[in-house]
């Protein structure tokens, strides 16, 4: 796959695609990451690259004419078939099933926006989709390209290892992580839980299972509002909630 960014600070782009699962999935040549920037295609002496709006109001607004430019030359470094996407605060939500479609795609043409937004004629000519990350305001669109390039990325063919890809594969669909311990057995006097000690495997597969479900309850009823239990996750679950009522009691003991 290659990735083209259009961005007012490329060096931000390109160096922090240098590290872990996306710097080797990089050094490997599963993808290929480029960014370039709109102040590269201003032609007048103070390179501009942003104006007030018309119609007045606060903030400046990206010039169509660099913004324009830059796509332009990058899509022609471009596949076809391979999608314009303006990262933008009121885009459509980025998903797992989203990263998933994104993965399929030989290329990707990025464009980070800064300030109050780009030039409307710009999205209406050379963007195919706007997603954002979140409903939270960051200060420009590259921190969200970084995370849908993240996302995308490690689903490509042979950019996680065998064993991280079967992990992935048969992570319990839909539930949040189980708790992870390593050594030492006891740290300032907390204990491993017992369970994860004695070698059954049955046994840890439900305890995993059940905190799985636990957390899931606690932390995002969303998600959990939109899975079919099985009779026997049910019971997983319940005994957690009675663990969990248990708990509470213990500790305002
Ligand atoms: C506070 C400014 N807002 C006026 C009502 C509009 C606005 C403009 C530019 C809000 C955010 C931004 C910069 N954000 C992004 O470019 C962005 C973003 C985000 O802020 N949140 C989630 N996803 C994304 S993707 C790009």
């Amino acid at each position: 796959m290659r990735i083209e960014v259009v961005t007012l600070f490329p060096d931000f782009i390109a160096e922090a695609v240098r590290y872990g699962v996306l710097g080797r999935a990089i050094e490997r040549g599963r993808v290929a990451v480029a960014a370039s920037s709109p102040r590269e295609f201003a032609r007048d002496v103070h390179r501009t690259v942003d104006d007030r709006p018309y119609g007045g109001g606060p903030g400046m607004v990206l010039k169509a004419e660099p913004a324009c430019a830059a796509l332009r030359a990058a899509r022609a470094r471009l596949p076809a078939g391979s999608p314009a996407i303006y990262l933008a605060a009121d885009g459509e939500p980025l998903t797992q099933a989203k990263a998933a479609e994104l993965a399929r795609c030989p290329g990707l043409l990025l464009l980070a926006g800064r300030y109050e937004g780009v030039d409307e004629r710009v999205l209406e000519t050379e963007i195919d989709e706007c997603v954002s990350i979140g409903d939270y305001v960051l200060s420009g669109g590259e921190l969200a390209a970084l995370v849908l390039i993240d996302a995308t990325v490690r689903l490509l063919p042979g950019v996680l290892g065998d064993e991280e890809s079967a992990r992935q594969d048969s992570f319990v669909a839909g539930l949040l992580d189980w708790p992870h311990y390593t050594r030492p057995e006891v740290f300032e006097g907390r204990a491993v839980p017992q369970v994860l000690l004695g070698g059954n495997h049955a046994a840890i597969a439900r305890w995993r299972e059940k905190q799985a479900l636990g957390r899931t309850w606690q932390r995002r009823p969303d998600l959990l509002a939109k899975l079919e239990l099985s009779a026997a996750q049910r019971e997983l679950l319940e005994e957690y909630i009675a663990e969990h009522r248990a708990g509470d009691a213990s500790q305002s003991d």
